[in-house]
């Protein structure tokens, strides 16, 4: 690389290290696994652009729907809209023992040929079309109906089944999620009925709001170890754009199924989560600005909740993705419950550092986040300066008793457990870490001026300075969202670029936010 190629990159990257600040500082907005209601669905292949954050606009085929579909949910996400043309494809969201038919059209360019879908998992009949290498498939402008039983709960890709190395790289994947047809009632009681409560009264910093439940059912299997407490649903894929011009540079034939596109060399220069790269994943679910990738990738959650990640591999590469702060453990893969061989009763999936999403394999992991062994107290409480706020341990060391609390959940062992030596603010001191003076700009606008969680806390840690940091003035407001934020990412590094600029494509940040904060997913 020249000096002169050298700088340019380096401005990129500066560049896009102010956008992806930039973005962070607007507007927040939260996922889920939204998705359209069934169980009929009304399907069409069409060709779109869609958008990647260098600019780029992408050539791409997806699957949409043909007029409106039955529904939108989860309820509490009330902006849902389902274009001819989406990346990925709309999930498609069944109840475990419904008949699922799916009509497609497929409305690619006739040089593109036929189009179809597969449904791993599910043994589907046909009704119409052309026959196919492995399905009935759709000729152009053709249609070709797919009918099965959703016959077991779970998470579970879809896709083209024709010429699939080219049909799925253009954008023709999607998801569907079968829920289950019984709910444990382990599910919706106990610990699981204070999460909900505590959702429910959480408006300590917003008085007078509550927040939603966004979960599409309380469990994810008829399982009692498949409860969850908020969910939400990751697709991975990567692009090659070489392939996508030529793909378009041939659409206008007239020919029909005459298209001749080199799958190979691939070199992709894209790598999304659900269509988007970051930092575009970080704006809402059915931002307008993304008419053809309805889906974000942008959690949060609270502590001591239990978070389902509903994920999929698509497109060719294998996708080593890290979920910074705990491990994540695999409840099922392709739908199928992963259970003990000796005890069928207990839950037997493997606990996972990294991740790793196959093409074509999708799984369904619960990561949940408490503070527990930090050995220090997150919330800052100081007993010696007045609060006295209780932490009442449960069986399990967590104060659950009080749910409307806004130390809900904590790990009562290191309540009041001071980690800084002498703190500014209203904060426990005599810990063991000097932390650095809020005040001092040298540690950039990224510093959060408290390491503690809570809307009030940047106060809390500076308090008696009578200033806020300088990123309290500029990246939060120190009375608004103060949660810790862990990165999620690819660990091929190559992936969290985009078109090779830093940062990028899949990385997101899964936000721990203190009860106080009410996660809106519906923005
Ligand atoms: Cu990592």
């Amino acid at each position: 690389m020249s000096a002169t190629n050298m700088k340019i990159m380096i401005e990129k990257t500066r560049l896009t290290l102010l956008l992806v600040l930039a973005l962070l500082l607007a507007a927040k907005a939260h996922a889920a696994a939204p998705g359209i209601t069934g169980p009929t669905f009304n399907l069409v292949a069409t060709p779109a652009f869609i958008s990647q954050p260098d600019g780029a606009t992408v050539y791409s085929w997806g699957y949409g729907c043909n007029g409106n579909p039955a529904g939108y949910a989860p309820a509490a996400i009330t902006t849902g809209f389902c274009n001819t043309m989406q990346v990925p494809g709309p999930t498609l969201i069944v109840t475990q023992g419904q008949t699922v038919t799916v009509n497609l059209i497929n409305q690619l360019p006739s040089a593109a040929g036929n189009t179809s879908i597969l449904f791993p998992g599910f043994n589907v009949t046909t009704t119409g079309g052309v026959p196919g290498l492995l399905t009935q498939e759709a000729a152009h402008l053709g249609t070709v109906t797919y009918t099965f039983t959703a016959s077991t709960p779970g998470t579970r890709a879809y896709y083209s089944g024709t010429q699939g190395d080219l049909q799925v790289e253009m954008g023709l994947y999607g998801a569907i999620i079968v829920l289950p047809s019984a709910i444990p009632g382990a599910c919706t009681s106990g610990v699981h009925a204070s999460n909900a409560t505590a959702r429910g009264s959480s408006s300590l910093a917003h008085p007078g709001v509550t927040e939603h439940d966004f979960r599409l059912a309380a469990a994810a299997y008829s399982h009692p170890g498949a409860c969850y407490d908020r969910e939400y649903l990751f697709q991975f894929s990567e692009m090659d754009p070489r392939i996508h011009r030529e793909a378009e540079e041939q659409s206008t034939r007239t020919c029909t199924g005459c298209m001749s596109v080199a799958t190979e060399p691939y070199v992709p220069a894209y790598f999304m989560i659900n269509g988007r790269s970051m930092p575009d994943l970080m704006d809402p679910n059915y931002a307008p600005e993304y008419p053809h990738q309805p889906y974000n990738g942008n959690p949060h959650m609270h502590p001591g909740e239990l978070t389902l990640l509903r994920v999929i591999g698509t497109t060719r590469w294998q996708h080593p993705f890290h979920e910074h702060g705990n491990h994540v453990r695999i409840l099922a893969r392709d739908g199928n419950l992963i259970l003990s061989q000796t005890d069928p009763n207990s839950l037997a999936g493997p606990l996972l550092f990294t991740t790793t999403t196959t093409p074509g394999l999708a799984f369904d992991g619960i990561y949940y986040w408490t503070g527990k062994g930090l050995n220090w107290d997150p919330y800052g409480h100081n007993s010696a300066s007045g609060s006295t706020l209780p932490c009442t341990p449960d069986p399990d060391g967590y104060n659950t008793g009080a749910p409307t609390a806004i130390n809900y959940f904590e790990w009562c062992q290191d309540h009041n457990k001071p980690l800084q030596t002498a703190p500014f603010g209203d904060i426990a001191g005599g810990g063991p870490a000097t932390l650095p003076d809020p005040n001092i700009f040298a540690n950039g606008a990224w510093f959060g001026g408290s390491p503690y969680l809570g809307p009030d806390a940047t106060v809390r840690a500076v308090g008696s300075t009578g200033t806020t940091p300088p990123s309290g003035t500029v990246a939060n407001s120190p009375t608004d969202e103060a949660g810790f934020a862990f990165m999620w990412h690819s660990h091929n590094e190559r992936e969290i670029t985009t078109n090779n600029v830093f940062p990028g494509g899949m990385l997101m940040m899964m936000l721990v936010d203190s009860r106080e904060f009410v996660i809106d997913e519906s923005k």
